[in-house]
């Protein structure tokens, strides 16, 4: 209430200043009279204060450069107290923030290079409705406590709805579209692809386009790191001695990203990712003795240490293996640190053709911790290995690897 109080204010000021620059010549001149035109003005040119949209939102701070694109217009400079209706859009610089009130008290701060555009804002009643399109960028939302059940403050993304029931919400959304929600405080909805997940206070829920939202998973506000997406040329399988060869598609690998959201200097998950170009197999549905869908990091950034199998792992050493394996008609996904040999459970996920494993930063084990630097040193790559029989020599019979030369940087 003393939220909505403020705004309204602000709005009530916002609106003095704009009447006070359009009456101000009047002001200046009272014996003027009225400017001088040929014809009278009609009804439609006379337009009353009362038609303008009661609904609004106001520009109340703005840092480097904000621009905002009206209706049929073009972009123009931003100043505090511009006036925000339904179909305009708002944007910030690379090094530009701003803070948008809404009618209710509501309010939304957009970060660097964030872009928003207003689709709807309305009341009835107590019922409010306020939809915000976030194309790109970071926004924080600070909804006003919603009186009516039934209002509504929703932002949308290129993959993404999500909702705020009265509480505070982050909404980051990257240029190829990956939004993430976070909850920051309250009741934060992010609904994709037809599902709807409630995502608790202190986490946030990844929703890649096209996909139903990433189970919650801690942070509100992580930092992400990524890999570029990884994309593998399907249809590229080979054996044991590198040639071409032919095998069942989930063992091919359309794409795979490694991400990690950093909760604090000490902190964080990652997110391992890997697309197949089927769906992975019921786990009686196999012949193979094995299966495994690999990552594989080089912590150190060095080849002479940890294991080298150029077949496999090409130009890396790699001192860490994340492995979802198949066996005996069970999954199962471990982590595997290779200066100790030693093996330790996962947690993992699979949707379809999609694995996720996830990582605490603890999992790379402490005695690895010194060669971490930062998590942008870290290099990771992505293979699948299937085994038919228990060969003398422990060669996988069909394999796929991504990148099929040298490795990926998780943070370029
Ligand atoms: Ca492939
Ligand atoms: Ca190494
Ligand atoms: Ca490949």
């Amino acid at each position: 209430v003393k939220k909505a109080a403020l705004a309204a204010i602000g709005l009530v000021a916002a609106a003095a200043v704009i009447l006070a620059i359009v009456f101000i010549p009047k002001l200046m001149n009272p014996g003027e009279p009225p400017a001088t035109t040929t014809t009278p003005p009609t009804a439609t040119q006379a337009k009353p204060a009362t038609t303008e949209p009661r609904f609004s939102a106001v520009l109340t701070s703005a840092l480097g450069r904000v621009e905002v694109l009206k209706t049929g217009g073009t972009w123009n400079n931003a100043a505090v107290g511009t006036k925000l209706e339904k179909g305009d859009t708002i944007r910030t610089g690379e090094s530009a923030a701003a803070t948008v009130t809404f009618f209710d008290g509501s309010t939304i701060e957009l970060k660097f290079a964030t872009e928003i555009k207003v689709l709807e804002l309305q009341q009835q009643a107590n019922q409010t409705t306020i939809t915000l399109g976030q194309q790109v960028g970071q926004t924080v939302s600070k909804v006003a406590q919603l009186l009516d059940p039934a209002s509504r403050y929703d932002i949308e993304t290129p993959a993404a709805f999500a909702a705020v029931r009265g509480s505070d919400m982050f909404v980051s959304v990257e240029k190829d579209g990956q939004t993430l929600v976070g909850n920051i405080e309250g009741d934060i909805r992010a609904v994709a692809a037809g599902m709807e997940v409630k995502i608790p206070q202190g986490m946030h829920s990844v929703i890649y386009p096209g996909r139903t939202p990433g189970q919650p998973r801690d942070g509100a506000n992580p930092v992400i790191y990524r890999t570029p997406v990884m994309i593998d040329s399907t249809a590229d399988l080979f054996d044991k001695n590198g040639n071409p060869a032919t095998g069942a598609a989930y063992l091919d690998i359309q794409k795979a990203e490694i991400s990690f959201a950093m909760t604090s200097l000490t902190d964080g998950e990652f997110t391992l990712r890997m697309e197949l170009k089927e769906p992975l197999p019921e786990p009686s549905n196999t012949t193979a003795r094995f299966i495994e869908w690999d990552f594989l990091t080089d912590l150190d950034r060095n080849p002479a240490n940890g294991f080298q199998w150029p077949l496999i792992a090409n130009d890396m050493g790699y001192d860490v293996l994340v492995q979802l394996g198949l066996q005996n008609g069970k999954y199962q996904a471990r982590i595997l640190t290779i200066s100790s040999n030693s093996w330790q459970n996962v947690e993992y996920s699979i949707q379809g053709n999609t694995i996720e494993i996830y990582l605490e930063v603890e999992d790379l084990i402490p005695s690895l911790m010194n060669l971490i630097t930062g998590p942008a040193d870290m290099y990771w790559m992505v293979a699948t290995r299937l085994y038919m029989t228990g060969d003398a020599d422990n060669q996988p019979s069909i394999i796929d690897k991504a990148p099929n030369q040298g490795h990926y940087n998780l943070m370029p």
